[in-house]
């Protein structure tokens, strides 16, 4: 439980009296004091935004103590402090979570409604920060949730987005973008701290010269400066008091620096300066797994990791020790490659701003890395050009040459005569064109490497990155990704979360495997009549949701069979598509055709530049025109697109999910994180053996998953041996019908070219193997069809998935972190 404060003395010894209140007095009355206030409203005139912004604030006020206190604790004490490097965190709406997680969720909700409070509709009215794509900063901010529930402490430097991800329409089936204006009612959850700004350079050149003491030394006289503005977020754990710090950089021009010294009259060209710096967190880059070699994209990496580092640094100093020792105090966790230009950046503060020698550096930034890598796309391997690299960093250029010439010579010398070795392990790629690998940047100047799946380790191990686990196999472990259950089942799902603390209490909120406890109960049939119930009633609200947002009306005692995550052809939507049309032929071939009835679920966003990825949206969008109104079908068959997935509506999505879908090509999807939220909340997964759907399978028992498809290893070989998408099309009558069914213009009102490129693609080149696969799927899908008519043994599985899920717990995760990698341990935060 929370431990309160005596009426909120700060540290200071000054009484802040009720406003660090718990009591449903003193929230009552900060919350109306705020309305006043903060946002300068009497309660009859106030909107819903401000009636949130006040309740926003309230809770806040609740916050700052802990975060004070953990944030002075960390510069106080000699704890090491975790420091997560992420150009994305995805963090969701805040306002119900810190509820939950200061465990006055229930209060406030019970005082709005004897206030007259709509609260629902003030948790809806929070505009939620989507700053990133998908599952990479999802799971950055599930980690921060942990960190701080684990009582480690850690602060997550990243951007803040002046626009995050995309807002996705739906017009005439296609998805259209517009613009995420998540700031613009304001943010109550962070707290700009303008003193704290750092200079960060760009372009220009270098000039070597000799110090005071004739030692040789490198100045970099840049061409351009933009400062960094800390935007700080407080991020608290479940119950606990620590509350940990998420820092965002905000960019902003260096305003004496262009008004005065240069552009003395030229009053337009420093607005544009202006203008200029502060573009570098205008956007994030929409892509969620292909890297786009846009140099802005370079310069807001450079911009956060730099002043990050310089952040840190001062933190150090402030604590006073031997910069030597800055690897005792920080441990930073390079969130894939986006911020790997750090292992340069923090070689060049400590040798040229801080005097320190190349071999001393290199240890300390050696000993401070760990690098973890979330992807085995060739596509998604970040490399830049090196004359656009060596332009804007001419000095990191000159570091990143240094680390290479180095290290290629241990490579020699371990290795010798093996010239090609020590190419295919430079940090410069010189196949043709020359380019910066950021990988190996980040496997040379780390110290640990891991990937997020067992799978994806091995594949790491034994084949991206193979010849960095041949000279230092020590590097390398797995670390199982992981999902917080306080988001994802408490928040998301209170039905099935209060049903499951009737029956073993609730400290499997903070210990999930403690779900394994629910095993008792799979025999207990009025158990199992709750537990449908709660998931019907998810279904039912999700339902409600899905008219409001499509117009279409679906049956919740259907099979609701959902695939949410960003669209992507290694993630086969379409493969789900073609099961879906084989479905229709079946009944339009025989009107009587025997199935289980099913809504057919989909919903993510596509890359504004990923043709094939906004064809497969309209696919799925004009199936459902024509699958949905055809009277043969009558409700047998329901497609829906669910508009702008997000962190958002996820809540509604996961608890009301019978099926889960989780089909990417084997070898493909490094974890995956959504497999696990559908699987806490009861779905069943249908899958391949890919990411970390093997470990669920493990896991929740191989009876209770329904596995199709090619292993990594066949479609590996299949790959090699002249892979031929065309034969399988000749061969299997069923995808041919599907096939030619989408060729026909049957679902494009005739028109034999809309969805062309998509089945030209499928035919002559299959990259993903649908076709392969396609077999195998529809065989699945038969068995899931069969499972679902038996509703008790559904329901039995469905306890046994969320009983057993307790490995995907993302405090499990941060836990193997902390023991194997950052080395630190809890440091519980006192209040008084
Ligand atoms: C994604 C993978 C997912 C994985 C998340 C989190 C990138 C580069 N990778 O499979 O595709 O679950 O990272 O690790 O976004």
């Amino acid at each position: 439980m929370v431990k309160k404060s005596k009426s909120g003395q700060s540290s200071a010894g000054v009484n802040f009296g009720s406003r660090a209140d718990l009591s449903i007095e003193g929230l009552r009355r900060t919350f109306r004091e705020h309305l006043y206030y903060t946002q300068g409203r009497f309660p009859d005139g106030a909107t819903r935004n401000d009636l949130y912004m006040a309740l926003a604030y309230t809770v806040r006020d609740q916050l700052l103590d802990r975060w004070i206190k953990t944030v002075e604790q960390m510069g106080r004490e000699d704890h090491k402090v975790v420091s997560y490097l992420s150009a994305e965190f995805l963090l969701g709406p805040h306002l119900e979570n810190n509820l939950i997680n200061l465990g006055i969720y229930q209060k406030v909700c019970r005082t709005a409604e004897e206030e007259g409070i709509d609260i629902q509709a003030i948790f809806d009215q929070e505009e939620e920060p989507g700053l990133g794509n998908g599952g990479l900063g999802r799971l950055a901010a599930c980690y921060l949730d942990s960190l701080a529930t684990l009582e480690i402490p850690a602060i997550g430097y990243g951007i803040r987005y002046e626009f995050g991800i995309f807002d996705q329409a739906i017009r005439d089936g296609w998805q259209v973008e517009r613009t995420d204006e998540w700031l613009r009612l304001g943010n109550p959850w962070e707290m700009a701290r303008p003193e704290i700004a750092y200079q960060v350079n760009f372009g220009g050149r270098t000039e070597p010269y000799e110090d005071d003491q004739g030692r040789y030394q490198v100045r970099w006289i840049p061409h351009r400066t933009v400062k960094g503005v800390a935007y700080d977020t407080p991020i608290l754990g479940y119950r606990v008091n620590t509350c940990n710090l998420l820092r965002l950089w905000k960019a902003e021009a260096v305003e004496s620096f262009e008004l005065e010294a240069f552009n003395v009259g030229d009053y337009y060209r420093a607005v544009d300066e202006k203008i200029y710096s502060e573009n570098i967190t205008k956007v994030l880059y929409p892509n969620d797994e292909p890297v786009q070699g846009k140099q802005l994209r370079l310069e807001q990496q450079y911009f956060f990791v730099s002043c990050s580092l310089q952040d840190m640094l001062r933190i150090y100093r402030l604590l006073g020790g031997e910069l030597s020792r800055f690897a005792s105090r920080f441990a930073i966790q390079l969130n894939d490659t986006h911020p790997a230009i750090a292992i340069a950046e923090l070689m060049r503060l400590l040798i040229d701003e801080n005097d320190m020698d190349w071999s001393t550096a290199w240890e300390v930034t050696c000993n401070t890395f760990g690098y973890t890598n979330h992807t085995l796309l060739p596509e998604a391997l970040e490399k830049w050009p090196v004359d656009l690299f060596a332009g804007l960093f001419p000095r990191h250029m000159e570091i990143i040459f240094e680390i290479n010439r180095r290290f290629l010579e241990e490579v020699s010398s371990r290795f010798p005569g093996d010239e090609e070795r020590v190419a295919r392990m430079s940090l410069i790629d010189e196949s043709g064109g020359r380019y910066v690998r950021m990988a190996h940047l980040a496997c040379v100047g780390s110290k640990a490497i891991n990937g997020v799946a067992e799978l994806h380790t091995r594949l790491l191990e034994e084949d991206v990155l193979r010849d960095f686990y041949d000279m230092m196999p020590e590097k390398f472990s797995n670390k199982t990704n992981g999902v917080t259950p306080r988001r994802f089942m408490v928040l998301s799902n209170p039905g099935l979360s209060r049903l499951i603390s009737g029956k073993i209490g609730d400290s499997w909120v903070s210990n999930p495997e403690e779900l394994k406890q629910l095993e008792n109960f799979v025999d207990d049939g009025a158990f199992r009549e709750e537990w449908h119930r709660v998931k019907f009633e998810n279904k039912r609200k999700l339902s409600g949701l899905i008219h409001a947002r499509t117009g279409i009306e679906v049956d919740p005692s259907s099979l609701f069979d959902i695939q949410v995550k960003r669209l992507h052809e290694y993630k086969r939507q379409h493969l789900n598509v073609l099961h879906i049309i084989a479905l229709y032929n079946r009944i339009k071939q025989d009107p009587a055709y025997d199935l289980c009835p099913r809504t057919f679920i989909f919903g993510g966003k596509a890359a504004p530049g990923y043709f094939m990825a906004k064809r497969i949206i309209k696919l799925i969008n004009s199936v459902a025109e024509v699958v949905n109104r055809d009277p043969d079908v009558a409700g047998r068959l329901k497609i829906v697109f669910f508009p702008d997935f997000n962190v958002k509506n996820a809540k509604f999505v996961y608890p009301a999910a019978d099926l889960s879908e989780q089909i990417s090509t084997a070898g493909k999807e490094a974890s995956g994180t959504g497999n696990m939220k559908f699987s806490m909340n009861g779905a069943l997964t249908i899958g391949t053996l890919d990411g970390a759907n093997v470990e669920i399978r493990e896991e929740v028992g191989v009876e209770n998953f329904f596995l199709f498809g090619l292993t990594a290893e066949e479609v590996c070989s299949l790959q090699k041996n002249g892979y031929q998408p065309f034969e399988y099309y000749q061969s299997n009558q069923e995808l041919q019908a599907v096939i030619d069914r989408i060729s026909s213009g049957h679902f494009s009102n005739g028109d034999q070219e809309l969805f062309k490129p998509l089945v030209d693609s499928l035919l002559f080149h299959d990259t993903f193997m649908l076709f392969a696969d396609f077999g195998a799927y529809v065989n699945a899908q038969k068995h899931v069809d069969q499972a679902y008519r038996d509703q008790e043994r559904w329901t039995r599985m469905s306890i046994l998935n969320t009983a057993r899920m307790g490995k995907f717990s993302s405090d499990r995760a941060v836990r193997e972190y902390c023991r194997d990698i950052w080395h630190v341990k809890p440091a519980p935060v006192a209040l008084e």
